[in-house]
């Protein structure tokens, strides 16, 4: 008898403890959310066309005009599809660095991603 309430309570305590664990883990994901950035494609223009983010942000480009564009990396370290109106495109900057980009289809359209951290 004695022993089946220890078991129990054992049992009790693992669960408790579970319980602890995944309360406290989701609580980091929710303190710490993956970083992100926008930038839209308006009127021929990037905006911001110049941009400051940290290391391992995620940025999308979202197309606002009712024409197509592209976002191709000056590098050659990301490329998009071309985007039609509405379509976004996202990437990762892992890295501290400058990153140019234009759009293929119109040239004059440029901007920077400044990842520091
Ligand atoms: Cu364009």
């Amino acid at each position: 008898m004695t022993r089946g309430v220890k078991t129990l309570s054992f049992q009790a305590a693992v669960l408790v403890a579970c319980a602890l664990i995944i309360s406290t883990v989701s609580a980091i994901s929710r303190a710490a959310p993956a970083p992100a950035a926008a930038v839209s494609i308006d009127n021929f223009t990037f905006k911001a066309p110049l941009l400051t983010v940290k290391p391992g942000t995620t940025v999308t480009w979202t197309n606002g005009d009712d024409i197509p564009h592209t976002v191709v990396a000056k590098d050659g370290s990301f490329k998009s599809n071309v985007l039609d109106s509405g379509d976004r495109f996202s990437f990762t900057f892992a890295k501290p660095g400058q990153f140019g980009y234009f759009c293929s289809l119109h040239p004059h359209m440029t901007g920077t991603i400044v990842v520091k951290a």
